[in-house]
């Protein structure tokens, strides 16, 4: 006999299958609701969600002042278009450029956004300020990238499932290995107006490059007048354990983008901060969006600076992160062969032997722990963070069932 809960999973899952395009492969869980660490999903089975929403959800599902801005800013204003001003538009702009030590902040709405706009200024910075000849600009990334999906984006991309039959493909971008300056410094020349990064690498597996290198990156691009442009879309605000992961080697990038969090897990939300002297390049009419720096995602993101503020998520992320990290190396040798990362951000190689990411990631639901494969048997672990120490424990514990 079907319950009335049996049913509702399943038919769910029915449903969203035959209305929807076939672009996720999502788990069979279907969320109703959320709170902190936790979700709770149609027939009632609470998971600890250890994905938060590929690092939007650092502060966790509905903190209480991110609701409340948002809450006290939907009865008042919404939306104006960037036509006009409003109230919450400079106090975004003004703090995030002070959370990032930079003069000026440009607010998107998507990751991606945020990086199409970090390419074009880099360009147009290029020929009006290098003098770069025009349409000749070259942007150095690195091989296992992920930036995004448009695409300019995918051009870039060296994931086959992320670029193959989206061509033809945009022009003007160099690939070289992840961590290796030799390769980054041939890979330079008069044309190169940028180095586009991930501090680290998240979709290839939360890849910390070898120490040293992002301060190399930082000495090549002031050496080569090369703008660095850091994507802390997913490492940053919080996750490593600092506020951005360039932090962490002491290194201040030429433009900081992000996105994820900087939204509090409840609107979209990104931006490019950079200095006037490369920001100041763009003309009233250059660059924009319907949403970009729209009232709610201003009172929200307002919010969000704030709670970074104080540094408190940073050092949660810095204390559990080692916590986190000390588990998760027990397990090696038992079920995992790798564990990488920093701060309450892992990537974790699964024996393939064993199972794939993505049974793993069936097994911890079953335990009530929410993960994503990436690829293979990759799993990324990032909790919010504000999860307790009893909580990554049960984490920790389940994983190691799964694996045992
Ligand atoms: C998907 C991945 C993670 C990002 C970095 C820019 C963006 C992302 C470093 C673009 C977005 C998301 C996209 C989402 C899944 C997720 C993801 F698996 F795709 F690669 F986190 F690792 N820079 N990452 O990680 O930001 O436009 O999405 O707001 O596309 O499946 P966005």
């Amino acid at each position: 006999m079907i319950t009335a809960h049996q049913l509702r999973t399943p038919d769910a899952v029915a449903d969203a299958q035959r209305w929807t395009a076939h672009n996720y492969h999502p788990l069979p869980v279907v969320i109703a609701e959320a709170e902190g660490v936790w979700v709770t999903d149609v027939d009632g089975r609470r998971y600890l969600d250890c994905l938060a929403g590929y690092s939007a959800l650092n502060f966790g599902h509905r903190h209480p002042r991110l609701i409340a801005a948002a809450h006290a800013q939907l009865d008042r204003l919404t939306l104006t278009s960037r036509a006009f001003l409003h109230d919450q538009f400079a106090e975004f702009c003004r703090g995030l450029a002070e959370l990032t030590g930079k003069d000026l902040v440009l607010p998107m709405n998507s990751g991606a956004e945020a990086v199409e706009t970090a390419i074009k200024v880099a360009r147009k910075w290029g020929y009006q300020v290098k003098g770069v000849p025009h349409d000749q600009a070259t942007i150095v990334v690195a091989e296992n990238n992920f930036h995004g999906r448009t695409t300019t984006i995918i051009s870039f991309s060296t994931d086959a499932g992320a670029r193959d039959e989206f061509g033809p493909f945009a022009p003007g971008f160099r690939i070289v290995p992840y961590g290796d300056l030799d390769a980054l410094a041939a890979a330079i020349d008069e044309t190169t107006v940028g180095v586009l990064l991930e501090p680290i690498q998240g979709e290839s597996g939360v890849i910390v490059p070898p120490p040293g290198y992002l301060r190399g990156v930082r000495t090549l691009c002031t050496a080569q007048r090369v703008l660095f442009l850091a994507d802390e879309i997913q490492s940053g605000l919080g996750r490593t354990g600092a506020t951005f992961a360039c932090d962490h080697e002491g290194v201040v990038p030429d433009m900081y983008l992000l996105g994820k969090a900087l939204g509090g897990g409840i609107v979209p939300v990104s931006a490019v901060a950079a200095d006037r002297d490369v920001l100041g390049i763009l003309r009233p009419g250059e660059h924009g969006s319907t949403f970009g720096g729209n009232p709610l995602a201003c009172a929200v993101a307002i919010e969000v600076v704030e709670l970074l503020r104080t540094g408190e998520f940073q050092r949660r992320s810095r204390l559990l992160g080692d916590q986190l990290h000390s588990g998760l190396r027990e397990l090696v040798g038992r079920g995992l062969v790798e564990v990488r990362g920093r701060g309450l951000w892992a990537g974790i190689d699964i024996d393939p032997a064993r199972m794939t990411g993505r049974e793993a990631c069936e097994l911890l639901a079953e335990r009530g722990v929410l993960a994503k494969d990436t690829h293979g048997s990759t799993l990324r672990l990032a909790p919010p963070l504000i999860i307790e120490p009893e909580e990554l424990d049960f984490a920790l514990t389940q994983l190691a069932a799964v694996l045992s």
